[in-house]
Formats: C-alpha cells, sequence, structure tokens
C-alpha cells in the first residue's frame, strides 16, 4: 500500500500533519512547482523565489532523512500547472492507494481538495493544519455566534490558556494585557537601527534565481538582491538576530517610519513563519524568556506575543469561521480601480512612493506602513476591496489567503462594517508625519487641508468622514473627528468634498 503525501509550498515544516506518520520505506512525498500558483496572484518576484528556493531544500531536508520524495519542478516536461493535475499525474505514477494532505491556507485550494477524491479516485484524508496556537474548532467554539469579534478579548484569552507572560496569582505580567499605549514612540533622529542580516544563496537558490529571473521578467518586484532565508536553520539564525539586536526597542518604535529603513525594529519572520520554517509557538515562548530573563522590556515582548499570539491566530480563526461569505462583503460600497501607482511607486506622494519602493526592493513593509500608508489611503480612496487584497496577496512574501484577507478586508478596508475592527483605520496626514520623516521632503503641505499644495490625506480624510457619516457618526471611537467636523462650515466641507474628487478623478 502506497500513500502520496502532498506538501504544498507553505507546509515547510518538518512536524506537518500529513507528514506524521510517515512510512519511509512505502510512502512517497509529492511536492509541485505549478503554474497556477505562481500566477493566481500577482507575485512579487522575491515572494516566487522564496517560496521555490524553500521548497527545493525542503525536499533535500526530507531526503536526508532517507524520505523518498517526487518533486515536480515548473519546468519539467509535463507538468500539468496545476496541484490537481499534478497530483492525478503522481496517483498514476506510482499507483498510489491513497492521498494524505495538511488542509492548505486558503479557500480557494480547499475546495481543490474537496474534489480530489472524486477527480483522481483513491481516497483523500485532508488533516487539520496543528501548527496554530488555536484550532479552528477551539476558535469556532469562543466565537459562537458574535456578529463582532474582538482581538482582545481572544488574545486575553490566548494568554490565559497557554500561560504566556501571565504572573504567579494568574493576573498579566506587569498589570496589564496590552501595553500598545508604549508601542508608539516617535523615532529620534539620533537613533539608527540596527542592520538585518542577509541569508547566503547557496546552488539551490541560485537554480531558483535563475528560473525566476528567466519565467517571471514581467513581474512586480525586484529580484536581486536575495536575501530571505530558504531554510530553518536561516530562518533560526534571522530569528535570533532579531531577538539579539531588534526586540529591546520594537516596542517603543513599533509605530515609526523612516526613510531608508524598512525593517527598524521589526522581526521580518512574518514569511517564515506562515511557509513553516519557524514554529509560532517556540518563537512566543522564546520571546517571552528574552523578557523574563531581562533582555527586553515588556512593552516589547507583549508587542511581539499581540502579533503571534493575538493577531495572527485570531486572524486565521475569523478567516476559517467567517470564509467564503467574509470576503464578498463591502460596507463602505468601495468602487474605485487600485491607482497604477501602487505598481510603479510613481506618485508625488512621498509616504506612498517610499512604502511601496520599499515593498518593490524588499517584499516587505512594516505593519504601519501596510496599514496607515498605503492601507490608509486604498480606505480613504474608496479602493474596491478585491483589487487592493489581491496587491497585498502578490507583494508580499509573507501574504497567504488566510492571513492577508482578514487584515486588508476586515482591518485596513473596513468591509466587514466592523466584525474585525472596532473603527475604520482612518487618518489624515498629520498621523503619517508624527510618526514618520516622509513629509518633510513631499511636495505636499502637511499642514494644509484643501487647496493645490494641501496633503491629500487631509482632505481625503474628512471627506470619506463626511460621505461615510451614515455608516460611521455613530461610532463611539470617531465621535471626536464627526464632532470637529460638525464644526466646519458647509462651504468649508464642501470645498473638501471637491479638492477629494477632483483628486480621485485625477488618479484614474
Ligand atoms: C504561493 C505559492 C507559489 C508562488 N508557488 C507554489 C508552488 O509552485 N507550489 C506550491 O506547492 N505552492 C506554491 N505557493 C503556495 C500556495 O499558493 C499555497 O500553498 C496555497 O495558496 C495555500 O495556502
Ligand atoms: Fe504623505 Fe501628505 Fe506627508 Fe506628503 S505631506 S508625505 S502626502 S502625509
Amino acid at each position: 500500500m502506497t500513500t502520496l503525501r502532498f506538501v504544498l509550498g507553505d507546509q515547510l515544516s518538518p512536524a506537518m500533519s500529513s507528514l506524521r506518520d510517515i512510512d519511509p520505506d512505502r510512502d512517497i512525498v509529492l511536492m509541485a512547482e505549478v503554474a497556477e500558483e505562481t500566477t493566481y496572484a500577482p507575485h512579487h518576484k522575491k515572494k516566487i523565489a522564496f517560496i521555490l528556493a524553500a521548497m527545493r531544500h525542503f525536499a533535500e531536508a526530507l531526503r536526508a532523512r532517507g524520505i523518498l520524495v517526487d518533486y515536480v519542478t515548473l519546468d519539467a516536461p509535463g507538468n500539468s500547472g496545476s496541484f490537481t493535475g499534478e497530483l492525478a499525474r503522481a496517483v498514476g505514477r506510482h499507483r498510489a492507494d491513497r492521498v494524505v494532505v495538511t488542509e492548505p491556507g486558503e479557500w480557494r485550494v480547499l475546495a481543490m481538495m474537496r474534489d480530489w477524491a472524486d477527480g483522481i479516485g483513491v481516497p483523500v484524508e485532508i488533516r487539520d493544519d496543528d501548527r496554530f496556537f488555536c484550532s479552528v474548532e477551539e476558535f469556532r467554539r469562543w466565537a459562537g455566534p458574535r456578529r463582532s469579534l474582538r482581538m482582545e478579548f481572544f488574545y486575553r484569552e490566548m494568554r490565559r490558556r497557554h500561560r504566556i507572560l501571565i504572573d504567579a496569582a494568574g493576573d498579566p505580567e506587569g498589570g496589564q494585557w496590552n501595553l500598545d499605549r508604549e508601542n508608539r514612540k516617535p523615532l529620534p533622529d539620533s537613533l539608527d537601527p540596527p542592520p538585518v542580516p542577509a541569508a547566503t544563496v547557496d546552488a539551490i537558490t541560485t537554480e531558483v534565481l535563475d528560473l525566476v529571473a528567466r519565467r517571471f521578467e514581467a513581474s512586480f518586484g525586484d529580484l536581486l538582491p536575495f536575501g530571505l532565508a530558504v531554510t530553518p536553520a536561516d530562518a533560526e539564525a534571522a530569528f535570533a538576530a532579531f531577538l539579539r539586536d531588534r526586540l529591546p526597542l520594537f516596542g517603543d518604535y513599533q509605530d515609526a517610519m523612516r526613510r531608508g529603513a524598512p525593517h527598524l525594529w521589526h522581526s521580518a519572520i512574518a514569511p517564515y513563519l506562515n511557509a513553516g520554517l519557524l514554529d509560532a509557538r517556540d518563537v512566543v515562548r522564546r520571546v517571552e524568556a528574552a523578557y523574563r530573563q531581562g533582555n527586553a522590556p515588556l512593552n516589547a515582548a507583549e508587542g511581539f506575543i499581540r502579533q503571534v499570539l493575538g493577531w495572527r491566530e485570531f486572524v486565521r480563526g475569523l478567516y476559517w469561521t467567517r470564509m467564503p461569505g467574509y470576503a464578498a462583503t463591502n460596507a463602505l460600497d468601495a468602487r474605485r480601480p487600485l491607482p497604477g501607482f501602487y505598481w510603479t511607486g510613481d506618485t508625488d506622494m512621498r509616504c506612498l512612493a517610499e512604502t511601496i519602493a520599499d515593498t518593490r526592493r524588499n517584499a516587505y513593509a512594516h505593519h504601519i506602513q501596510r496599514l496607515m500608508v498605503t492601507g490608509n489611503f486604498a480606505l480613504l480612496a474608496g479602493i474596491a476591496p478585491r483589487e487592493i487584497e489581491a496587491w497585498y496577496l502578490g507583494v508580499y512574501a509573507d501574504a497567504f489567503d488566510w492571513v492577508e484577507l482578514p487584515n486588508t478586508h476586515g482591518m485596513v478596508m473596513f468591509a466587514d462594517g466592523g466584525m474585525l475592527a472596532s473603527k475604520p483605520y482612518a487618518a489624515s496626514g498629520k498621523y503619517i508625519d508624527r510618526m514618520s520623516d516622509y513629509c518633510v521632503e513631499c511636495r505636499y503641505d502637511v499642514a494644509r487641508s484643501d487647496g493645490p499644495t494641501a496633503c491629500p490625506f487631509n482632505f481625503l480624510y474628512w471627506a470619506f468622514l463626511d460621505a461615510n457619516a451614515a455608516t460611521l457618526a455613530g461610532n463611539p471611537r470617531l465621535a471626536m473627528a464627526y464632532r470637529t467636523l460638525r464644526g466646519f462650515t458647509p462651504a468649508r466641507r464642501a470645498q473638501l468634498a471637491r479638492d477629494a474628487r477632483e483628486f480621485l478623478e485625477r488618479l484614474t
């Protein structure tokens, strides 16, 4: 009896549930580079190279353990170009009696998997992905029938359940659950972030880089220099460097932005966590240990752990319990096409140009750039959720649907009407100016709200609030903003709306 174990490109963990009871004498692991996965989103060149190189290294590591791996490269003759096609071909090739897989990170692929048993004629066992703190069932029980879900309460539950940053009395370490207020310091000019070390490129990765340069020449983003980790050992080195050099100040400057410093004190380990090169539970425990050993302050450890144990698990639960209907909502009726400058960076709004340039170079931008620059603009400009979601899914090396979709749809675009976020993260240029040095060299004046030199984020912000008053004015977290808006004269409101309309018309 031959079992075929199919491992996908973001399932590169040695302890994957699909590999757990493998019989090295009889079972075969299938891995496949397929055109459909490289093109279903407008992926960044670095993202494609990262996944394919990590897949090839993973296959080598399995072979070194004496496991038979059937690895289909993108250029292999006869490659059908899809997961379904490659699985069917491999079942025939090996006369497999059954298939074992771990559930995927995307609804689209789960729908495919559910059809596999019928299509290929052998039983297909779909196992849970248990690389997370919280299973989907556990999340479902926690969420119940609630219409809106708050990360904060889920996060506290996770902290308690897994006893992370909990003191001997069962209370949160330091007396507070959430130190978000201590994560917003503006960055002093005198302070420079430490460099983020790049991983070395070996022969396997070089081959992948050649392949991507050839096949994806027209895709978004710079392929070189390539410094992403593609093995667990290199990902571990990247995480260790973060613990040592950047975690201590991560908390203070979590929300800061600076030209030419894309990583600041961020860990930049999301691609490794999401592809399986690092384990989220291990990472959280080690950040907690750094705090307990006096190597990092509480606002850093708690801020990091909130992202991984809180947000990351929360959005995954939300994705799997609310999809596929979740993606179809459009609470603010946003319909504008994505402006071309998201792909070219060709805009005279400095904050956007810098963030998009970082994205193009690194397939990375940190969470405040994503939420408060590219995201904030998309929200204020009323970009269609599907268009901006496809952009985020493509351009970031860490982006897989389960994590990208709720973050963009719910958090950035408020398209779910507040199921995930208690308010839209709309902000004027004032916020960007406070948290960055972008405005200094911008051709727009961040202090002006109307007229030809005004910062577009300003009039767009007021026009957005005005236009969406019927939906948003009752939100207590926006009460102050609406009070200010109501204090404007009708003529000023009309002027702001006109500036916004003319600006948006010029965009398309
Ligand atoms: C993102 C991606 C890309 C670009 N290429 C492949 C591939 O060739 N083979 C593969 O197994 N996985 C790839 N992936 C990751 C899949 O898209 C991902 O596993 C699904 O979207 C489910 O999360
Ligand atoms: Fe961005 Fe406005 Fe600042 Fe220019 S002035 S960088 S557009 S926030």
